[in-house]
């Protein structure tokens, strides 16, 4: 399919490399003879140390790798754009913000925390969510996560925070996980945690599809229009085909059957034109409503919930085009909070504070140099002309006398801009305060948002919230530290904190050991410092619970079909015709791979042996009739484990005629009522069964089966 062209896109062109029907050469552009046998002195004899061709393949070879990310190591990354849909001028002179013309191009990567380059893509994990707009004005980099909220207040904690959750360092273990002893010591001193704590024991940390999860900036920022006023302003990121996850189980499962499989989701929806969408939307805030509200704007662990203030969708991104190569772009790819544009600023929230310092030293040791805004993804779409010289890696030839500001030699250039032509100024915020370390007392309540979280779940996500706490706190081995987060959770929620104790099988202590919150200076007035009492500002917030995501559309989901030879065509092809036409795909599945033959002697080509494949990669099951397909497929433990399991995981299973039989073999045959298992139904049905995700109805009732 053609890929699509904007400014960004034909600025990488002019670095493209494309070795097709070209000779192979060294980097000087020798043509080589042999690239298969180093130079010797006889066949069997020593290497030359002559051997330029073999020294420089060597040599670039053993510098391949390049530091990953201290944090959000493995990602995944993609071309698109940004349309606005409606200008926000009345609050921000930003022209990505007002010119409803354009479309800014954009690379968007996504990435899980805290696990290496080469983990497992569905670890339970908070999700980076960084956006850079290449924009008329230079680049803006919204550099976001997939939850509304962060778990510390203070840059000053982030190392504390990442050591904690990070492979414990004697033993390093474990890989991509929070449950270990480490991490929950941290959080149970650290109170400010339990907000994102609680979100990342909630299905949002493991996601359906890096295409069904949401984006956030999360601190609050500022937005400046052309009289120089400011509003603060929250961003959001609302995916077009809703908010979805897969189960735990699902999660474990996923990780040994294709630990790629958010990658290669992204990469197949993209590559097949199935483009990722989502809604851009802001949360806009007078400033003389700053203190407004319960808690503190500037604290990033607490979100305002679009009941106190709505979210006003203004533009759409649109991701259609994958990278041409994963190290150049992807793991290149630098993102800098600090990189804003005029009629954008930001707060004084000290976690971004923080943030605007790191990210640029980061990437001194990761890309080895001040000169990494030249690697082709970072380069901005408008020229750069600045006094900044040399360094490692220079890769442009600036000309002229000059590097410095004011000249005379120069004719005066590079030269200033003016605010009314485009120059940046800093919003004036007006300040009168004393130079002291120590955290506001506005930051001081743990509890209320974590609260309002559980409270506004369904039931289902409160379930699967407690089976997290069950599974991460069972993985810790300090007794103390258990009993100090189950304490915790109590603050949060009675029912939670019982459940959980008693799957643990450890008590709720009556007490903890003072002080609770530990995240304060040692001549702090640790009473002082307590969070405050939970308090109930709104009892539930709707777009906090997956269960009022959209459940509309099927397209893109993954159908799993059940064959082997003399399967019914006309089953199929009705079904085939009508998920195709919802954009969705099937996937045939059979004994062996190869091809497989319909009753009617049509030939079809398997997708994947079951051998091959696990039902934990599909979204729904269709088992079409045909007596002699049938009897084939129950043959086979793993065709019944596979349909178990997609019941288990509450999933949509359609069969028709004869394949009722394989259904018969299955605990399915218990759940004949249920309204995601259709007996002979129609399309329509099963379309609407899988739009819905799942059928948490029957959660209760497959928690026996044993698969
Ligand atoms: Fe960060 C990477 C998101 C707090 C320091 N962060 C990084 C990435 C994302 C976030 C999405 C990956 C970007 C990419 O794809 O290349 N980080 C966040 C969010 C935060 C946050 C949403 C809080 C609201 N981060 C944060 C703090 C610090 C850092 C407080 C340090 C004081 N983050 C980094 C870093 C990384 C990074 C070490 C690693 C690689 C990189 O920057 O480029 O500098």
């Amino acid at each position: 399919m053609e890929k699509s062209e904007n400014d960004k896109i034909k600025r990488l062109k002019r670095h493209t490399v494309d070795g097709e029907n070209q000779p192979l050469t060294t980097r000087q552009g020798l043509k080589v003879n042999d690239t298969n046998n180093s130079l010797k002195s006889g066949s069997r004899g020593a290497s030359l140390l002559e051997d330029f061709i073999l020294r420089e393949k060597i040599t670039s070879f053993d510098h391949e790798r390049i530091p990953e990310r201290i944090v959000h190591a493995r990602g995944s990354g993609a071309h698109g754009y940004f349309e606005l849909t409606e200008s926000i001028e009345q609050f921000s002179k930003a022209g990505i913000l007002t010119d409803t013309n354009r479309k800014t191009p954009v690379f968007a990567r996504f990435s899980t925390v805290a696990g290496s380059k080469g983990s497992t893509d569905l670890a339970r994990d908070v999700r980076g969510f960084a956006v850079k707009f290449y924009t008329q004005e230079g680049t803006w980099d919204l550099v976001g996560n997939n939850m509304p909220i962060f778990f510390i207040q203070d840059a000053m904690k982030f190392p504390d925070l990442v050591h904690s959750v990070k492979p414990e360092p004697n033993k390093e273990i474990p890989q991509a996980a929070s449950a270990h002893d480490t991490f929950y010591d941290f959080v149970s001193l650290a109170t400010e945690t339990l907000h994102n704590q609680i979100w990342v024991m909630s299905d949002r940390a493991i996601p359906r599809s890096l295409r069904m999860m949401e984006g956030f900036g999360i601190h609050t920022y500022r937005l400046i229009n052309k009289s120089g006023e400011s509003h603060f302003v929250r961003f959001h990121w609302k995916p077009v085909l809703g908010v979805h996850s897969v189960t735990w189980d699902e999660a474990v499962k996923i990780s040994g059957a294709d630990s790629d499989f958010h990658r290669r989701d992204l990469w197949d929806a993209i590559d097949s034109g199935e483009f990722p969408q989502w809604e851009f939307g802001v949360q806009i805030i007078p400033e003389e409503d700053e203190h407004k509200f319960e808690f503190d704007l500037l604290d990033p662990t607490k979100l305002i919930p679009e009941e106190m203030v709505p979210v006003k969708i203004i533009g759409k991104m649109t991701l259609n085009r994958n990278p041409e190569n994963f190290f150049a772009e992807t793991e290149q790819v630098a993102f800098l909070p600090g990189n804003i544009v005029p009629g954008i600023d930001f707060s004084n929230d000290p976690l971004l504070q923080g943030r605007l310092f790191s990210y640029r030293d980061t990437q001194l040791s990761r890309l080895g140099s001040p000169n990494f805004h030249q690697i082709p993804i970072n380069q901005p779409v408008v020229d750069a002309h600045h006094n900044q010289r040399d360094g490692q890696m220079q890769m442009n030839i600036p000309k002229g006398q000059t590097a410095y500001f004011p000249n005379t030699l120069g004719g005066g250039c590079p030269f200033l801009s003016k605010i009314s032509e485009g120059g940046f100024s800093s919003y004036e915020e007006r300040i009168d305060a004393k130079k002291i370390r120590t955290r506001s007392k506005s930051f001081s309540d743990h509890f209320s948002q974590p609260a309002l979280f559980y409270r506004s779940l369904a039931p289902w996500e409160q379930k699967h919230v407690a089976d997290a706490y069950s599974f991460e706190l069972g993985k810790c081995t300090h007794t103390h530290i258990v009993q100090r987060m189950l304490w915790l959770i109590q603050q949060i929620d009675e029912d939670l904190a019982e459940t959980v104790s008693a799957n643990l099988g450890i008590a709720i202590p009556e007490s903890i050991e003072q002080p609770i919150n530990q995240a304060i200076g040692a001549d702090s007035n640790v009473e002082d410092f307590q969070p405050g009492p939970k308090i109930n500002y709104l009892d539930k917030s709707a777009a906090l619970s997956q269960a009022n995501t959209k459940f509309k559309s099927i397209a893109t989901r993954q159908i799993a079909v059940l064959v082997s030879d003399g399967f019914s065509e006309s089953d199929f092809s009705d079904m085939k015709s009508a998920i195709q036409k919802e954009k969705a795909q099937i996937k045939l599945i059979a004994p062996t791979g190869g091809t497989v033959k319909s009753d009617s002697n049509k030939e079809y080509k398997i997708d994947a042996s079951i051998t091959t494949t696990e039902s934990v990669l599909y979204d729904a099951v269709y088992i079409p009739g045909g007596n002699k397909s049938v009897n084939e497929l129950i043959k086979h433990a793993k065709f019944i484990k596979f349909i178990n399991e997609a019941l288990k995981h509450c999933k949509a299973i359609a069969v028709d005629n004869e394949g009722e039989q394989l259904l018969d073999r299955t605990f399915g045959k218990d759940f004949k009522a249920d309204k995601a298992v259709l007996i002979n139904g129609t399309t329509k049905e099963f379309i609407e069964a899988i739009a819905k995700h799942r059928n948490w109805d029957r959660m209760d009732k497959v928690d026996n089966i044993p698969v």
